[in-house]
């Protein structure tokens, strides 16, 4: 089997965004292209209904881009994460795991061929897209560290580095930025941990190296450059909700029918369409993630 890892991926195996964009080729002509480890079906994207749907343009994903730590403006991050250094990395496991440690994100990666890393999912706030990821899924991760009983939720911490990230310097959030998971929600299959998209190593703006994709969750959950993954007991405060949390809570599952206090939350912007479409339940993955909240008020845990 062929075994790589991030940083060796030779160029004739990074697919060209064109051949991404043409769905139709996409379906019908594997065979024929060579250098496309991306038409392998195996991966959540054949699943998810995302997969028929036309993919955001490359400069759109990573020119419209939120994190904070390089400005508050959505074109910041694309200016100015561009020196942000990324290599090596190491993602610290702690909490209640039996093999916790620092762990080399090259080694993390080694299990997957390429093909096997890509997952094509809607991402949505009030502007959506549609991204092919590189990534693989979170629950690899939770297996390989091994939690104990005691662990019910997953803590995750990106990177606090001041003179990197500018924007940490300012009060805007209670720095480092925090995201958490239910322990179910990380189990998941379709929660994936993204170290790319596009075929190619992820854009600092878009959280090099490392980042969380939830695609049934609003867009804050996409925690960028994490540095720790804790295992813990006790739900774990997150960035947003600690800013303002009547606005933000901490499940954050895309729900068209509650609003969010300042503004409806029942239709989205596309990016590249002018016309704004209906959201949808979870983010259009109802019928895979909807189980994991039955019994739950939605409107009460936002
Ligand atoms: N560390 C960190 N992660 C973050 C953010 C941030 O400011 N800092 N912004 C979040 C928000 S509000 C959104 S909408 C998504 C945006 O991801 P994208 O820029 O790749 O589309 O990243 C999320 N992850
Ligand atoms: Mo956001």
């Amino acid at each position: 089997m062929l075994i790589k890892s991030q940083q060796d991926i030779p160029a004739s195996e990074i697919t060209d965004e064109k051949l991404y964009l043409n769905r139709r080729e996409f379906i019908r002509g594997v065979s024929s292209i060579a250098t496309a480890p991306a038409l392998v079906g195996c991966s959540p994207e054949s699943e998810g209904s995302a997969s028929d749907e036309e993919l955001t343009p490359y400069k759109d994903i990573t020119g419209y881009c939120n994190f904070y730590e390089f400005g508050t403006g959505k074109e910041d991050p694309t200016r100015y994460a561009q020196d942000f250094v990324t290599k090596p990395w190491k993602v610290t496991i702690d909490g209640h795991v039996n093999k916790p440690g620092d762990y080399d994100l090259d080694d993390l990666l080694k299990p997957y061929t390429m093909e096997e890393r890509i997952y094509r999912m809607r991402c949505v706030e009030a502007w959506s897209m549609v991204i092919p990821w590189l990534g693989f899924p979170l629950k690899d991760l939770i297996a390989r560290v091994e939690p104990t009983s005691k662990a019910n939720y997953v803590a995750f911490t990106t990177l606090f580095d001041p003179e990197q990230m500018p924007g940490q310097n300012r009060d805007v959030l209670d720095w480092p930025y925090r995201e958490g998971l239910r322990m179910d929600e990380a189990n998941h299959p379709l929660t994936i941990l993204a170290t790319g998209l596009y075929g190619k190593e992820l854009p600092p703006q878009n959280g090099a190296p490392l980042r969380l994709v939830v695609p049934w969750k609003y867009g804050f959950k996409g925690i960028k450059s994490i540095v720790r993954i804790s295992f813990v007991e006790h739900q774990p405060k997150t960035s947003w909700n600690m800013m303002a949390p009547h606005e933000y809570g901490f499940y954050a599952n895309v729900n068209p029918e509650v609003d969010h206090p300042r503004w409806s939350q029942a239709r989205e912007r596309r990016i590249g369409e002018f016309r704004k479409r209906p959201t949808l339940p979870f983010n259009g993955y109802a019928d895979e993630v909807s189980d994991l909240y039955s019994g739950m008020d939605l409107r009460k845990y936002y």
